[in-house]
């Protein structure tokens, strides 16, 4: 197997500097090392160009997208994103997103879309299921499933939809953080949501499989998307907006090899590594090792 490496170095999705030097991070924290003890090749494409955030407007919204902030700077990093993710898919590799915050999952998911039907597995403590009116916050990175699932208030924004990814084939694993509407909306949906308290009473070997046959079920291949914030706080403490009751480091590392298991991996993005939140690193380092039993690392 050949792995891209793509980084995505964008804050636009959400309001705290850092998670732009999410790539930079997990690079530093070993990622080759890690891809090479899981057995695969890995090429790194290095990072896609973003406008710096210094030089733009704090407030910037798009008038007819609610009050969903900085979408022209999200159009044009998802976009280039996409494209790089389609081509590393039709040239038969996996490409590894590197985030940057959520709103790269907007180009990972119609990059990996392209040409072809999908299902993804959403590792997060939240829903990323808001909308540009529903959002209380209006950044993108609580929005890009509703986004990718092209919802009503998405109609005309073409570049944010994956027309290969229906909400049948859309499993999360690991939320505990919801907004009223979004709690609602995803009640309404036909994805399959797992819960923390999923997890607690059936335990994560359960709830990830059950998760992954749902993704995968009809489709070309799974989209994993990992937001470092699934994780507990105590070893993930790098991101922007921790969430007490994540899963262990032990539940984390089976999961991912649940995922490798499954052999149904087409595309894979890490998320909302914070470095100027983190402590020496280790969120990134946990990101690499993570990333590594994804991609088939076995302690024996
Ligand atoms: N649901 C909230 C908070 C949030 C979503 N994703 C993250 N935080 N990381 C929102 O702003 O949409
Ligand atoms: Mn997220
Ligand atoms: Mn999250």
């Amino acid at each position: 197997m050949t792995v891209r490496i793509i980084g995505a170095p964008t804050d636009y999705g959400q309001d705290r500097r850092g998670v732009d030097m999410g790539p930079s991070a997990i690079r530093y924290a070993g990622l080759s090392d890690a891809l090479a003890s899981a057995g695969v090749d890995a090429v790194d494409a290095g990072d896609l160009t973003v406008p710096r955030a210094e030089e733009r407007d704090p407030d910037a919204r798009q008038p007819s997208q609610g009050n969903a902030k900085f979408l022209e700077e999200i159009e044009g990093v998802t976009t280039a994103l996409s494209g790089d993710v389609a081509d590393s898919v039709a040239a038969g590799e996996t490409p590894l997103v590197l985030g940057g915050d959520h709103s790269v999952a907007i180009g990972s998911l119609r990059g990996s879309a392209r040409d072809a039907e999908i299902g993804a597995v959403w590792f997060d403590a939240h829903g990323d299921y808001n909308t540009p009116t529903t959002s209380p916050s209006g950044n993108v990175h609580g929005m890009p499933l509703s986004a990718a699932l092209g919802h009503a208030e998405w109609d005309g924004v073409d570049w944010a939809n994956a027309p290969g990814l229906r909400e049948e084939n859309v499993a999360y694993v690991g939320l505990r953080a919801l907004d009223d509407s979004e709690r609602e909306a995803i009640r309404a949906s036909e994805m399959t949501a797992y819960t923390m308290s999923d997890i607690d009473e059936r335990g994560v070997t359960d709830v990830v499989e059950a998760a992954l046959s749902v993704a995968r079920d009809g489709v070309d291949g799974v989209h994993v998307s990992l937001d470092m914030d699934w994780l507990d706080p105590t070893i993930a403490p790098g991101v922007g907006t921790p969430v007490r009751g994540g899963v262990t480091y032990r539940e984390a590392h089976h999961a991912m090899e649940l995922v490798a298991e499954a052999d149904a991996l087409r595309s894979m993005e890490v998320v909302e590594v914070n470095p100027v939140l983190d402590e020496s690193n280790e969120t990134a380092s946990l990101a690499t090792e993570l990333v590594a039993s994804a991609f088939g690392k076995r302690i024996l």
